[in-house]
């Protein structure tokens, strides 16, 4: 249960940035979160904890989310070998649905001994491998689990191996489950999805790397699905067999308990680092992350309402709100991390130049860090709301509010200022 706490800790290295632009006058006396606490931004000890502070979030640092149990990662290394969850003991079938009227040429399947293994995967990846910059988020949880930057071979690049026919309508994939229908994760995607890309997107992906590493138990490895622009229950980890299908329904798991299981990412503002409680005459520093989902992000805003004031049910996501612009913050410009495998990016398609430096900010389905200062706040019980307005001037949560397609209520935090 790490993702808050640790997404609070990677957006400090950008937002220090900002505060160090408000000036060493205006940071002495500020009421910060505790790693500011010192009051002095340039004590050694606290620079020191800034600068090992990240844009990516480790492997090991993701929120995980998977019903499985045990754990993969809480199995031993010979246990994982035997239910082909390594990288040297890895294979994935790639068959036709029984019963699908669709066919495939040349399957692959254990029996035959044509199934796909790891270091077949690699070595088409030695031409074909893509990788890209993504958050991965779960619909129904309200902080993003962690941001990745992800590597693999498109989908396509396998499936063609197969020479499916012209009946195929939509793949179906879920991971491994040891044959218990309880632990059972399935997901599914149009065919058209998988071989073709608009212009901008990136390739749905088996992924083995994770910011420069091989993926971890925990994260799905040694291979999940990754799809770009869509919440996680799409990226179905320790991926084991796809099937291709004549059937044109959608077979999710997550089709239950009313989720909406056709949703692209969501734009959507979180605070972070947030303190309820605050001296009076002290100027309250605000900050958090933003998803940037299929509709892009023009502002960050911010709105302390006093919390006497009563406000009108109609208005039910606060739109005639006297809302303030926070500032979207840079891109990080030569920290991406000190992961052990990342310094810095390279050319990445639709994201980055051959600098690594990104093409356009915010990136869609990334986060930003946005940062406010608020001062002279009298002395008082409030609330604090942030929101954001997509790229085509609307405010969260719309255009799309149902919370089964992607949580993205309006966040509410208490603030009293005091003695
Ligand atoms: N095999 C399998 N894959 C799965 C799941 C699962 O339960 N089993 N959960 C999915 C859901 S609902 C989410 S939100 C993401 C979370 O990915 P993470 O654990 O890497 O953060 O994994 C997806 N892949
Ligand atoms: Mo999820």
């Amino acid at each position: 249960m790490k993702s808050p706490e640790i997404l609070a800790s990677e957006h400090i290295a950008t937002t220090r940035r900002y505060f160090l632009r408000l000036g060493a006058g205006t940071v002495a006396g500020l009421a910060i979160p505790d790693v500011w606490a010192a009051g002095n931004i340039d004590h050694p000890a606290l620079v020191k904890a800034m600068s090992k502070l990240q844009y990516l979030t480790a492997d090991k640092d993701f929120r995980y989310v998977g019903r499985i149990k045990p754990r993969i990662s809480e199995m031993s290394d010979s246990e994982r070998k035997a239910a082909g969850l390594t990288r040297d003991s890895w294979s994935l079938e790639v068959i036709v649905d029984s019963d699908s009227k669709a066919r495939v040429r040349k399957p692959m399947t254990k029996k035959d001994n044509t199934a796909l293994t790891f270091d077949q995967l690699l070595e088409i990846g030695k031409t074909k491998a893509v990788s890209f910059l993504q958050v991965m988020t779960c619909n129904n949880v309200a902080d993003p689990l962690g941001m990745g930057w992800w590597e693999g071979v498109p989908l396509r690049d396998i499936l063609w191996k197969t020479d499916p026919d012209e009946k195929v309508r939509r793949v179906f994939y879920h991971g491994f489950h040891r044959d218990d229908p309880k632990w059972m994760f399935r997901s599914s995607l149009s065919i058209n999805r998988i071989l073709e890309d608009p212009p901008g997107d990136q390739p749905v992906i088996l992924c083995y790397k994770l910011n420069g590493e091989w993926l971890s138990p925990d994260r799905g490895g040694p291979v999940r699905m990754l799809v770009p622009g869509a919440y996680g229950f799409k990226s179905v980890k320790w991926l084991k067999e796809i099937k291709l299908t004549s059937n044109h329904l959608n077979n999710d798991t997550y089709a239950e308990k009313g989720n909406d299981v056709d949703s692209q990412m969501k734009t959507f503002a979180r605070i972070l680092n947030w303190k309820e409680k605050v001296k009076s005459g002290k100027a309250i520093p605000l900050t958090g992350v933003v998803q940037c989902g299929a509709s892009g992000l023009s502002r960050v805003q911010f709105w302390l309402k006093p919390k006497s004031e009563s406000w009108p049910s109609e208005d039910r996501y606060f739109d005639a709100a006297p809302w303030k612009d926070a500032e979207i913050l840079p891109a990080p410009d030569d920290d991406w991390g000190d992961l052990p495998k990342v310094k810095s990016l390279p050319e990445i398609r639709h994201q980055t130049g051959a600098d690594g430096k990104p093409v356009t900010w915010p990136l869609r389905n990334t986060i930003v860090h946005y940062a406010a200062l608020l001062t002279n706040v009298p002395e008082g019980d409030y609330e604090i709301r942030v929101r954001t307005i997509d790229a085509n001037g609307i405010a969260q949560p719309m255009p799309r509010p149902f919370r089964k397609s992607g949580d993205n209520a309006i966040q509410q935090m208490k603030l009293s200022v005091g003695n």
